[in-house]
């Protein structure tokens, strides 16, 4: 290949637009004051990219026209924090601000006031970031705090991270901890875009956050518009860093790094618990979530001499907010008729603000939850956000009961298709009884077969589904795959260009996997890691169709009820003819590899499963527990085997180092499932 030649003004021109750029974005994303209008930035992004289009050797992987680029991957891989990812302490109330003083005095044995750094404490997901000569280098997710997932190629598509560092002193090899999070504006716009898909919304930011950081293509994760709060740093070498916990903030900053704008430095516990309040004040305003406020000792010898217990510092704490809560009118109750016929009870209030967000729905869950708050429409209630998004009402203001207030009785005909309301003798949840003949369940059974978890169909949402079905074009999901470009155009609102992109939808849905398809056919109790379990179990669809109780209790989180649902649904004649046209119309998979796992490899043995893990759900390590033989049990005993101990681990953990039973942090149950061969990408 002929090398072109760069000319030195061109090198030299295309250096000064990278520093013009990254100068602009940290002016924009990390000190809040642009300078320059959003076009005439992005005509420079434009100059920059015809040069090194021109010139392709002029590329370097930190230029700001590299930030998202890389080949999707196809799992991530495990990185190993060199110094382990602590966690807090944490303080609710005055008293535990005052106890957590008295204890750092008493330790440094001193009457001195002691001088705190306080922040927001972000509602995100804790993130490492290593650069190496001023280079990013790596990106981690901070896992169970000893190793986490490479996330690098994620972490370079965030703006206001910098690629590489600017100024003076930088140490050769620098870790920066902080916070990656969304800002609650694109969450909304994020969930609504998911709620016209027909996808499932996210439940709170947070989720939202983690959710995007653990895209394996991350051309998706830029799309997300993530961005980063630095609180504190890690590994430092060759480099010598300021001697107080706002000096260190503040030179990070002066690198090109983000820190949060409400740090402040107080003297004593008082101080801190006015800055508490100063920002709970504060929190409905703030275009990020946050959970509470963070102290830290500011003097770095200090924490130096005070040290750490096992996962947390003894120099800082975390001081959580109380949920937030509001009251309010019920105005009316409806009732939702979900995809398996489950009819929910939905609480539409008189709009209220809580926490800065308007509220004018909550879930009621289930009569039996009516009836245990003693909920009248008209009352008025108290509706709670716990840093989720969906509120619930926690509880009625009885004393205020208007005399017009009317009892909230279970429709006996389901609001939808009106066919009966039945409420099974063993269950809490009323059901439609209307199967597929209820237009409700029909249409949520589409949504749910069309969702980005299940047979992934881009384009067909809630809307969309609402029209088939109304038009009498689609009853079932065979029918999806009958729809002719002339049926969908006759559509309101239908342009051949969005009819055809539906069918090409349809069609690359076709290319799906065995756990997908399990899961798209909506049977009631089979969740997305059921399905899974179902399709390894397995491997073959037709053995799954043809299995008894028997064989579908050997799977991994299938007890009696789930296999007689199995079983139920695969034996119904409707079923049946729905399958075989769905398979007739060409949907498949790669075959499901059959593994070396033991199933009896850890027979015997009873396992307890603590704190919130970080690669895998209870719920998944669980099952991949089970399918090693291993019962999992809710509580510990002198009989248990070992206990796993994740984030936050609480009186189970106790439990078990009083019985002397082993504990595994999360990254060594990740070692013992790999060296069983079970898998945990
Ligand atoms: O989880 C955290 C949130 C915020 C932190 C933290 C923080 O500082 C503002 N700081 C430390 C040292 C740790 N976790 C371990």
């Amino acid at each position: 290949m002929k090398l072109i030649e760069i000319p030195p003004q061109i090198a030299a021109q295309a250096a000064q637009l990278r520093d013009q750029i990254n100068r602009h974005n940290y002016l924009y994303h990390s000190l809040d004051k642009p300078q320059i209008s959003d076009a005439a930035f992005d005509a420079l992004f434009r100059q920059l990219r015809a040069l090194e289009a021109q010139y392709p050797a002029l590329v370097t992987d930190d230029s700001p026209t590299q930030r998202v680029g890389a080949a999707p991957l196809a799992s991530f891989s495990q990185v190993r924090h060199e110094l382990p990812m602590l966690s807090l302490e944490n303080a609710f109330s005055a008293a535990d601000l005052e106890d957590f003083e008295r204890r750092i005095k008493a330790r440094l044995e001193t009457d001195k006031q002691i001088e705190f750094v306080c922040e927001p404490k972000i509602d995100g997901v804790a993130v490492s970031l290593l650069y190496e000569d001023g280079k990013l280098v790596r990106g981690a997710t901070r896992g169970d705090g000893t190793s986490g997932e490479d996330i690098t190629q994620n972490v370079r598509t965030i703006e206001s991270i910098p690629l590489r560092l600017h100024g003076e002193n930088l140490p050769s090899r620098l870790e920066v901890r902080g916070e990656i999070y969304i800002a609650k504006r694109t969450f909304a716009a994020i969930n609504h875009e998911a709620l016209q898909r027909g996808d499932k919304a996210f439940a709170n930011p947070r989720n939202a956050a983690a959710g995007s950081l653990r895209q394996l293509d991350a051309r998706l994760t830029a799309k997300r518009k993530l961005t980063m709060f630095c609180y504190s740093v890690g590994l430092v070498e060759g480099g010598d860093l300021p001697a107080t916990q706002w000096g260190i903030l503040h030179r990070l900053q002066t690198w090109g790094l983000r820190i949060n704008p409400f740090i402040e430095v107080v003297c004593g516990s008082s101080a801190c618990r006015e800055y508490f309040d100063k920002m709970a004040t504060q929190r409905p305003e703030l275009d990020y979530e946050i959970d509470g406020v963070v102290f830290k000792v500011n003097d770095i010898n200090l924490q130096r001499h005070l040290g750490m217990l096992t996962r947390t510092p003894r120099w800082a704490i975390a001081h959580k907010f109380p949920a937030e809560e509001g009251y309010t009118r019920l105005l009316e109750v409806e009732f939702q008729v979900g995809r398996t016929g489950a009819i929910t009870p939905v609480a539409r209030l008189e709009p209220v603000k809580v926490g800065g967000v308007t509220i004018s729905n909550a879930t009621l869950h289930n009569m039996d939850e009516v009836a245990r708050l003693n909920l009248m429409t008209g009352d008025r209630v108290l509706v709670q956000r716990a840093g989720d998004v969906i509120p619930k009402v926690v509880a009625v203001d009885a004393a205020a009961r208007p005399a017009d207030a009317r009892a909230i009785v279970l429709p006996d005909h389901c609001p939808a298709c009106g066919a009966e309301v039945v409420l099974a003798a063993d269950e809490v949840i009323a059901r439609c009884s209307g199967g597929l003949y209820c237009s409700a369940q029909r249409k949520e059974s589409l949504r749910h077969f069309a969702s980005r978890l299940a047979m992934d169909i881009e384009g067909l949402g809630s809307k969309l589904v609402q029209q088939l079905v109304d038009e009498g074009l689609v009853n079932n999901p065979a029918d999806l795959y009958r729809l002719t470009e002339a049926q969908l155009v006759a559509l309101e609102r239908m342009a051949p260009k969005s009819a055809n992109n539906l069918l090409m939808a349809l069609e690359k849905s076709k290319a799906t996997t065995l756990a997908r398809f399990i899961y798209a056919l909506g049977i009631q109790e089979v969740g997305e890691s059921t399905a899974r379990n179902l399709a390894l179990f397995f491997h073959d669809f037709a053995a799954l169709r043809a299995a008894d109780d028997e064989q579908l209790l050997a799977v991994p989180d299938v007890g009696p009820v789930v296999a007689g649902r199995i079983r139920t649904f695969f034996h119904q004649p409707d079923n049946q003819k729905v399958i075989d046209e769905l398979l007739a119309s060409g949907i498949h998979w790669p075959q499901v590899a059959s593994s070396d796992v033991d199933p009896a490899a850890l027979k015997g043995q009873s396992w307890v499963l603590t704190g919130t893990l970080s690669v895998l759900t209870r719920n998944e390590a669980k099952a991949k527990l089970q399918s090693l033989g291993a019962k999992v049990s809710g509580s510990v005993s002198k009989n248990t085997t070992c206990v796993v101990a994740g984030d936050a681990a609480g009186s189970k953990l106790t439990d078990a180092q009083q019985l002397g039973v082993p504990v595994l942090d999360e990254s060594a149950l990740l070692a013992l499932l790999a060296e069983h061969g079970v898998e945990v990408a």
